[in-house]
Formats: C-alpha cells, sequence, structure tokens
C-alpha cells in the first residue's frame, strides 16, 4: 500500500522540523527555503493524488518568484496549465502543516473526500528556477511523487510559465505544441518570425534585458540562439555574479520606479526586466534628458488590446475583446481604454487566478497586473472563428491575412499565464509593426504619478475589502478616513490591501503630482497603521 509507504519515508527523511504554519497563498507555498522539505515532499504526494483524480499530468514549479533569494516555494499546475483549483488550495494547506503522525489518516481522508481511484495512474512535470535550495527541494518533490506510485518527469531548469505550457502539451496530446523546451521555442519563435517586421524607421530591433540574475538569463539566451539574425539582446544581471532580486527585476523596477542595478541606460534604448521566474516583464527606457519612463502591464495590455482591435477589424470580424486589470492599473490607462480604445474593462482582485478567470469570459480576453503579469486568453469560440476567415472566400484577400496574423499571433502567446518571454515578442511584434519607438508607444497614455507603500501593522487580517479590493469594510471608519484624504487631492486615488504573500499591508495612491502622490501614500499609510 503506498501510503504505508509514503509515511514511511515521510518519518525517516521528510519530518516536519518546524511548528511554522505555512498556507497555499495567492501563489503556492512561499517562505524560507529552509523551512520547505517537508512541504516539498508532500506536495509530490498531493500531486500524485490530484493527477489521480484529475486523470491526467499534474505540474508542479518549485519556485518563489520574485521574492529574496533565500526563500523558495511550490506550486502545482491544473491540467490545462492553468492554477491549482482553489478548493484543493486548503487541501494542500492542511497536508502541508499536520503532523507526521497525522498523515496517514489524512491522505486517507483527502482520498475518500475526493473519491479517488487510487489504481489510477499518475503523472506528474516538475521544473524549478535557479535558487540555490530549489535542486534540494526538487529531490524532495521528486521522493514523494516515487513513494506515492506515481511517474515523474523533470524538465530541470525552467521558468514557471514554461512548466506550465509543458502540463498543457502534454495534456492536449501535443496539439498546443511539444512538451519539451526546443518544442516551446519552436512554436514561439516560429510564430514570431512569421509576423515580425524588419526594416522600420523608427523601431530599432535591439533590446537590454535585465534578466534578474534568474532562470529568465538561461532561458533568454536559448531564445537568443533562434533570434539572433532578428533581434540584438544584451543579456544584464545574467546571474553569473549578482543575487537573484536583489536590486534588480521586475518587482524593483516597478515598485522603485527606476532602473535596475547594473544598468546604464542609454536614452531612447528599450530596456526590460523580468521576475525571479520570468513570468513577469515590464519595459522601460530613458528620454533624450535621461528622465527614466516605465512601461508597466498597463501599457502592454494597452498596446496589445490595441493591436488585437485593429487585427479585428482589419479581418472584418467582430469578436467580444476584453480587458482584465486590477485595483494597481493606472487611473490613466482604464480612462484610454474605455474612451479611447473603446474596449471593455473588468476590475478584479490582485492575484493571477482572478484575472485569468475573468478574461475566460470574453471571446479574446487581454489580462494584466500592473505589476507585469499578463497574457491573451483566446476562447474555443474564437480560434474557429479566426480560423474560418482566413479560409472565408466572402472575404477579402487582405481581410483573410488579417486573419491569418491573428491566427499566428495566438502562437506566439502562452495562454496558460503569463511568460515574460512570450510577452516581449508579443511586444516587439506590436511595435514593429507599429513602427513605434518607446517614446511612441510611452505616448498613448501618461500615467498619473503613483506610489505604493508598506505598512507593517499587527493583524493584517482586520483589514478587509470589497470591490475588487478598492474600498475597505473594516475596521469600521477607515474607508471614510482614505475617502477623506483621497478628496483633498486632484485625481487623488487610493486604496489598502492586505498583502497576500507578505505579513505586511499594501497603500497605493496615486493623483496630479509626484509630490501629491507620495503625500496621499504617507498619509493613508498613516491611518492604517
Ligand atoms: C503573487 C501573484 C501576483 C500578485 C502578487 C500580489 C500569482 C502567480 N502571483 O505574486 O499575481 O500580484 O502575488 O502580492 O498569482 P501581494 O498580495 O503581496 O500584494
Ligand atoms: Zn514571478
Amino acid at each position: 500500500n503506498n501510503i504505508k509507504l509514503i509515511c514511511a519515508v515521510s518519518k525517516s527523511k521528510f519530518r516536519k522540523k518546524h511548528s511554522k504554519f505555512i498556507q497555499y497563498g495567492t501563489a503556492g507555498f512561499r517562505t524560507k527555503g529552509e523551512d520547505l522539505e517537508h512541504v516539498l515532499f508532500r506536495m509530490g504526494v498531493l500531486a500524485v493524488l490530484r493527477s489521480k483524480f484529475k486523470k491526467a499530468t499534474i505540474g508542479a514549479m518549485i519556485t518563489a518568484s520574485h521574492n529574496p533569494e533565500e526563500d523558495n516555494g511550490v506550486k502545482l499546475v491544473d491540467p490545462m496549465g492553468e492554477m491549482l483549483e482553489s478548493s484543493w488550495e486548503s487541501i494542500a494547506t492542511k497536508l502541508a502543516n499536520i503532523d507526521d503522525e497525522d498523515i496517514e489518516t489524512e491522505l486517507n481522508t483527502i482520498i475518500k473526500q475526493e473519491n479517488i481511484d487510487e489504481n489510477q495512474p499518475a503523472n506528474v512535470f516538475f521544473a524549478r528556477d535557479t535558487r540555490p535550495s530549489s535542486e534540494h527541494l526538487a529531490n524532495a518533490l521528486e521522493e514523494g511523487i516515487c513513494a506515492a506510485g506515481g511517474n515523474s518527469q523533470n524538465f530541470g531548469l525552467l521558468t514557471t510559465p514554461q512548466l506550465h505550457y509543458m502540463v498543457r502539451c502534454i495534456n492536449t496530446n501535443n496539439n498546443y505544441g511539444q512538451p519539451t523546451e526546443a518544442g516551446y521555442f519552436k512554436k514561439i519563435t516560429t510564430a514570431f518570425r512569421t509576423l515580425y517586421k524588419q526594416e522600420n524607421k523608427n523601431y530599432k530591433a535591439s533590446l537590454v534585458i535585465d534578466a534578474a540574475n534568474g532562470i529568465g538569463a538561461i532561458q533568454a539566451k536559448l531564445l537568443n540562439t533562434h533570434l539572433k539574425d532578428l533581434i540584438q539582446i544584451e543579456l544584464k544581471n545574467d546571474g553569473t555574479s549578482g543575487r537573484l532580486n536583489h536590486d534588480c527585476g521586475a518587482d524593483y523596477v516597478k515598485v522603485q520606479q527606476k532602473s535596475p542595478q547594473g544598468i546604464d541606460m542609454e536614452p531612447g534604448t528599450r530596456h526590460l526586466s523580468f521576475d525571479g521566474d520570468a513570468d513577469r516583464i515590464v519595459y522601460y527606457f530613458a528620454d533624450k534628458d535621461n528622465t527614466f519612463h516605465l512601461l508597466d502591464g498597463d501599457k502592454i495590455a494597452t498596446l496589445v488590446a490595441g493591436y488585437l482591435k485593429n487585427l479585428m477589424s482589419e479581418s472584418g470580424l467582430t469578436l467580444n475583446l476584453g480587458l482584465v486589470q486590477t485595483a494597481y492599473a493606472n487611473g490613466s490607462s482604464t480612462d484610454y481604454i474605455t474612451n479611447k480604445l473603446q474596449v471593455p474593462v473588468a476590475c478584479v482582485s490582485t492575484g493571477v487566478k482572478h484575472l485569468h478567470h475573468k478574461a475566460l469570459e470574453f471571446d479574446i480576453g487581454v489580462y494584466f497586473e500592473a505589476n507585469g503579469h499578463g497574457t491573451v486568453l483566446f476562447s474555443d469560440k474564437a480560434n474557429q472563428i479566426i480560423s474560418n476567415a482566413t479560409k472565408d472566400t466572402s472575404k477579402t484577400e487582405a481581410q483573410r491575412k488579417s486573419a491569418s496574423c491573428l491566427l499566428t499571433v495566438i502562437d506566439l502567446i502562452n495562454q496558460t499565464v503569463g511568460d515574460a518571454i512570450s510577452d516581449m515578442l508579443l511586444v516587439e511584434l506590436v511595435l514593429s509593426t507599429q513602427d513605434w519607438d518607446a517614446e511612441q508607444w510611452n505616448q498613448a497614455y501618461i500615467d498619473l504619478p503613483n506610489r505604493q507603500l508598506k505598512v507593517k501593522v499587527k493583524d493584517r487580517s482586520v483589514i478587509q475589502t470589497t470591490n475588487a479590493e478598492r474600498k475597505t469594510t473594516a475596521p469600521v471608519g477607515l474607508q471614510e478616513a482614505i475617502d477623506k484624504l483621497v478628496s483633498g487631492y486632484l485625481k487623488g486615488r487610493s486604496f489598502v490591501r492586505p498583502s497576500g504573500t507578505e505579513d505586511i499591508v499594501r497603500v497605493y495612491a496615486e493623483a496630479d503630482t509626484r509630490a501629491n502622490a507620495d503625500k496621499l501614500a504617507a498619509e493613508v499609510g498613516a491611518v492604517v497603521y
């Protein structure tokens, strides 16, 4: 019986060595790498159960994204490459935290409650980022899978979105692509090569990538071998000397609103930063006066939505295109999307799963968090309509050509989750098509100055929010106090929410000037505290 074996291995090699409570949060488990050994073993076991339950291959990614190098984490990936279904998050949390002696009972409970057929074969795909603790944790995961009687494939070092892609490939009989690193690059670079416009006036085919000293560096080098004749890529923070995410990476650049360490910005050149597992991307550039400009997730979303809207109209297609944002989206971006692009926009709570879920409601759903995590989802209906349009003889040649272009764009996009590499190619494709430089892209709208702060409080759970985290419902009087402060500022907007990944409360404020945004954030921070 597997459960006896699981318990024996757990007792001999993967005992729980501390009593810290670890929760499966917005992006899986995330804490100090040294506290995760037993969690990884148990998640290996749970991935096998999930695989038997779904009768499909399940993924497990070992990473702590943009967190410091000593942190680590794991998240499970469901069959279509999406995040683990939320009802299993609490199962994962419980299994990770119980005492060693209770594992047998707990596993039996899960099997019974979820009606899992133990004779069903199981398969788990796993990969890891470049953290020092990742390899050891991958071994613990593998032992869990093995003890539970599952098969597995270790992909070694991959970005998070690559692992999501692999899972989707295997579960769709390779219709989505080949589940290999080479298959991934082949799919996206073939699409890119087909569509990319060379010979431009304003658009220059060169980029500087800050790889956050992480897995993105390894994968960007591989990408470069496919595209070096088209784009010149200069790689910085490539992991050869600096620490992962230390003063660099997408999160640092977005929050600090300045260029990362190790990059001397050449005016006009497009720069971009990945995060530690390369599922986020932000662009930035210096203008001729050396002023720093950030092109964040909102700017990417509007660029992409505008491009897709154009292609749809050029193909004579009327599909329902929508954009999904969070409360962090800059007010100017929401105005621009609604009034200029005239694309419907929805606002949801922070966290990829919420955005992804909402985007599924559209024929073509573009979703992006301001922090640079996002992608585009094409419904089956959209796929079918676009594919039919490429062959529709009642359409003009030009319309069919635009439809083919749209069909190829689908292959360029990793629809399972935000993907820095695929998003980068998408941005480069749009810019080359429009023949825009960074300045022209940036001109679509001007960001309202904004500021984010962290506030340490005794118990962040007392803060409760509603309306996609834009208002608080508790503690009593907090929202009124924020409203009062905001009303004193031109274009003022501010909200607070408890972080889902750190023991802090986050404050966001925007206003007409830099000084006012900073002041409003500080004032709101003071009423939270
Ligand atoms: C996680 C989320 C990210 C979100 C962030 C918010 C995923 C894969 N990642 O990194 O989408 O923006 O948490 O963190 O869902 P916070 O709750 O600490 O502000
Ligand atoms: Zn990440």
